[in-house]
């Protein structure tokens, strides 16, 4: 060991300085979010105070985009298809185990805690805005998303089905009875009807499966273009450096904007001692079970996987984590997701290049968590036992709609109305818990950035073999830019000059 030098104490605050500042913000907003509260701020104002917030939501959606494309196309090219496709089924049995067990734990913590018992203490809220959806159109919906025709359009559009009431004759072929008048006689032969039939339509909103989709193809078939595809291999991965340098500059904005993320969303919430009773146990309900997957269940998969500590994995994850609870949005954490898994826990960025966009696409143990333990509470609310077959079909489609919402259109309350459907539950209900919808969502969503990190840990323990091989084949562009990188930021850090010569062995 050398002794500690300058810039090694300043990396390590730097590091540091960042979570503190980060941790610093959520107290910070938290403070200010409730000393505001009393001064019952008018709706424009609160809109102006929580001006930076949606700053930084804007400035990181800019870069998700670009940032998923080219780390898809890079990631998938500079693997060969055996490795690559190894590293895709182990990353889908990750998600499918990691997700059926949260729905699991969601379950057996609705049925223990029984959030919903007794007598119903709030009286359905005007229903009707919940439009009626038909799973199979949303199914197919999906599908539909995962082969856009326009990729320029893909970026800002989904395609949604829409219903038209269509009124139209139809011919029948009926025995009539010709004792009948004239009249009767005609109206039997053509008859009039209304029938609602699904039309082309689309949403607003980014559609990731279908970029998913096209860049995994195209970043495999220029991984194997040889010389040819060279060009594109480096434009792309000069793309993807482009865009983590920005994400390194817009970081440091972060901390001002999750303060006032979080203090604008603490000025507008409404009363806090409405949310007593039935809905105050369910939110228990679902913080617990988040709690336990998070911090229990996901650091166990990890660490009996790799042997290693999964909490100091998580440590370096911190601002990733914070950031999702300020955003709501697992999809915007993912540039600082990225740079916190590749700079402080040091996975190999063909991992993560890879794992982390395909993860905040269909990955989300917390929304399917979420959507169990919502459902079961919705019966239980309602006096109604479920039998064994309709927890069973609620596991399944909560599972289903967790990992299909990011390819259907306006997901948050489709998802929900197609698992209450599955099971004969009332839809209406899901009125009850709209109110404390924007708080658990930012607790899922915290949950579906770990789920995705500490998957991209797992699978590479899991891929080194493939990726040691790899590193021995000559001519690897990812690897030797990653050298680069490493010996210009942390020239004299002892552990890079360790992995380094690791590399090179
Ligand atoms: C939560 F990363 C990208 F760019 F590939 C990407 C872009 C958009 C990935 C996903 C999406 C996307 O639209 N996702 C999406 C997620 C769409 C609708 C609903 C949800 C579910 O969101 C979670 C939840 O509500 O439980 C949560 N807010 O993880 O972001």
């Amino acid at each position: 060991m050398s002794s500690i030098t300058g810039s090694n104490v300043r990396a390590f605050l730097r590091r540091n300085l960042f979570v503190l500042f980060t941790v610093a913000a959520v107290v910070l907003g938290v403070i200010l979010g409730f000393t505001l509260r009393p001064h019952n701020l008018s709706m424009r104002e609160i809109k102006y105070f929580a001006f930076p917030g949606e700053l930084l939501m804007r400035m990181l959606q800019m870069l998700v985009l670009p940032l998923i494309v080219s780390s898809l196309v890079t990631g998938m090219s500079s693997l060969d298809s055996k490795a690559s496709s190894k590293m895709g089924v182990r990353a889908v049995v990750y998600y499918m185990v990691t997700t059926l067990v949260a729905v699991f734990i969601g379950i057996i913590m609705v049925m223990i805690i029984q959030p919903g018992k007794g007598s119903r203490d709030s009286p359905v809220a005007s229903s009707g805005n919940i439009e009626p959806v038909q799973a199979a159109d949303a199914f197919l919906d999906l599908i539909r998303n995962m082969f856009p025709p326009n990729l320029v359009e893909a970026c800002f559009k989904q395609y949604k089905t829409m219903y038209k009431k269509v009124i139209h004759t139809k011919n029948v072929t009926v025995a009539l009875n010709l004792t009948d008048s004239l009249n009767a006689t005609e109206a039997a032969l053509s008859e009039t009807v209304e029938e609602i039939i699904p039309v082309s339509g689309s949403s607003n909103g980014v559609n990731a499966l279908g970029l998913v989709v096209f860049s995994v193809c195209f970043g495999l078939v220029i991984g194997n273009m040889k010389q040819q595809g060279q060009a594109l291999r480096d434009f792309f991965d000069g793309l993807n450096e482009a865009i983590m340098r920005l994400v390194a500059i817009i970081i440091w904005y972060a901390p001002v904007g999750i303060m006032f993320l979080i203090a604008g969303k603490i000025v507008e919430m409404k009363n806090l001692a409405e949310v007593g009773g039935q809905l105050g146990m369910y939110t228990m309900s679902v913080i617990v079970g988040l709690l336990i997957h998070g911090l229990f269940v996901l650091p166990l998969f990890y660490f009996l996987v790799t042997r290693k500590n999964p909490y100091s994995f998580i440590g370096g994850l911190l601002q990733a984590l914070i950031t999702a609870l300020g955003t709501s949005s697992s999809s915007a954490t993912l540039p600082i997701t990225f740079r916190c898994l590749e700079e402080n826990n040091r996975v190999d960025k063909r991992v993560t290049r890879f794992v982390l966009p395909v993860g905040a696409t269909i990955n989300m143990d917390g929304t399917a968590l979420y959507e169990a333990v919502a459902a079961i509470f919705i019966a239980q609310v309602n006096n109604m036992d479920l039998n064994l077959g309709q927890i069973l079909t609620i596991s399944i489609t909560a599972t289903a709609a967790s990992i299909g919402a990011a390819g259907i259109p306006q997901a948050g309350l489709v998802t929900m109305v197609i698992v209450l459907t599955s099971a004969g539950l009332p839809t209406e209900d899901i009125t009850l818990i709209i109110a404390v919808d924007w708080f658990l969502d930012r607790l899922r969503t915290t949950t579906n950035v770990l789920g995705d990190s500490l998957g991209a840990g797992i699978v590479e323990h899991l891929s080194r073999g493939e990726l040691q091989s790899q590193d021995t084949e000559p001519g690897n562009p990812v690897i030797e830019d990653d050298e680069k990188t490493y010996q210009l930021i942390f020239q004299e850090n002892e552990s890079v000059k360790h992995r380094n010569s690791e590399t090179t062995m």
